[in-house]
């Protein structure tokens, strides 16, 4: 295990880490999806409900199709990987007829989720629970002991052995060193301070021991110099403050700034904007957001992951019980190479030392293991 040493500065939300040694398109489809006849779509945290005629409860109980239910912790508008999530299920629901689902918004109070997944699996409407981050296996397995015919269908989390849960995560060391890689070659070329940002919304296990080093760990490769100025905006929504704390970095040297703070990713954008910063996106082609201040987009393919196990899912064939993990040369996680504002916004030298690092990874000559152990072929 590598070491990552971290300083926290007066704020308690900001820290700078160094190693001593060492989508538009999405939304689009989205609203279409959840505006097209037959789509329920709840909002729990909000309280409003919006659900839609053909989504009944009841139904599929009586052998016409299995009823499924996506819970959302949070709220899907901001958040790629929530909506890739709600793309995902749809597609393979609509390809099964009888089968439906609905779309439940579990808001932003963390405390409320294991409440409202009681409900839902209490209802006893829902075959399967589907939904996406890391602290929903912990919720969903307490939730599973008082149902046990209740199914669960995660993503983005890890849980292995009970029969009622399957999980899929990904490689997010070999995500966060895609964008920390390309994020320290545009900061050399601009020249000044070797340093990067990332503003989190908040800490979970994922970020401090996988993403936040992975990041580190990729800009290191580039030169060992790197360091980043880490802060946590501490929610998934408030672009002001994901601004302001852009900004601050911004003025203490950092070049390049990695978002991953839902809603308030938005403000740090503008902040890079105005600042004359760039960013890395992450998890979804963030070219076309801010062209020319995007300069990298590391991605994961939870649209496809949550097609294809909610597709096995309806054909009973989904392991329960199992939890995988799959990273850049299984295909669901990439950096996005090919966009044309990608090769207008970064200059053909690091774009061919971005594509080496790519290439190996897609063609599994290199892994990296989550804890940054780096495995060649
Ligand atoms: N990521 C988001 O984009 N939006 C969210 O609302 C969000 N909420 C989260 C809540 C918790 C409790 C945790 C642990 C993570 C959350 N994430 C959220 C982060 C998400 O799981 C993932 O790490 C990032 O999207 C990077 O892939």
């Amino acid at each position: 295990m590598k070491k990552v040493e971290t300083v926290l500065c007066s704020s308690g939300a900001h820290r700078q880490v160094r190693r001593g040694f060492g989508a538009l398109v999405f939304r689009v489809a989205l609203f279409a999806l959840l505006s097209a006849a037959g789509s329920g779509y709840v909002f729990a945290g909000g309280g409003a409900e919006k659900s839609g005629s053909s989504q009944t409860a009841g139904q599929g109980l009586a052998g016409k199709g299995e009823s499924l239910v996506v819970f959302v912790p949070g709220v899907v508008s901001g958040s790629p990987i929530y909506e890739m999530l709600v793309v995902g299920v749809q597609k393979a629901v609509d390809e099964k007829p009888g089968s439906t689902v609905k779309v439940v918004e579990g808001g932003f109070n963390q405390a409320e989720w294991e409440s409202k997944i009681t409900s839902l699996a209490a209802s006893g409407v829902y075959q399967l629970i589907i939904s996406s981050n890391p602290a929903m296996p912990a919720i969903c397995q307490s939730v599973a002991a008082k149902f046990p015919k209740q199914k669960f269908l995660l993503f983005d989390g890890q849980l292995e052995g009970n029969p009622q849960i399957y999980t899929l995560r990904y490689n997010q060391r070999e995500q966060a060193y895609l964008a920390g890689y390309i994020a320290a070659l545009v900061a050399q070329q601009a020249g000044g301070a070797k340093k990067l940002g990332l503003v989190a919304g908040q800490e979970y296990p994922a970020m401090n021991d996988i993403i936040l080093p992975g990041y580190l760990q990729g800009a290191q490769a580039v030169d060992r110099v790197f360091s980043v100025d880490f802060r946590v905006v501490g929610n998934w929504y408030d672009a002001g403050k994901g601004s302001e704390l852009a900004a601050s970095m911004i003025r203490e040297g950092a070049k390049v700034i990695l978002p991953i703070a839902g809603g308030a990713n938005q403000g740090v954008i503008q902040a890079a904007s105005d600042g004359g910063a760039k960013v890395v996106w992450f998890d979804v082609n963030g070219y076309g957001i801010k062209p020319g201040v995007v300069v990298g987009s590391a991605i994961l393919k939870q649209d496809r992951a949550a097609y294809e196990k909610t597709r096995l899912y309806l054909e009973g064939k989904l392991p329960f019980g199992k939890a995988e993990l799959v990273g850049v040369a299984d295909g669901y996680v990439d950096f996005v190479d090919d966009d044309p504002a990608y090769i207008a916004a970064v200059s053909e030298t690091v774009r061919k030392q971005q594509a080496e690092l790519v290439t190996r990874l897609r063609k599994g000559a290199l892994t990296l293991r989550e804890d940054g152990t780096e495995v060649r072929k």
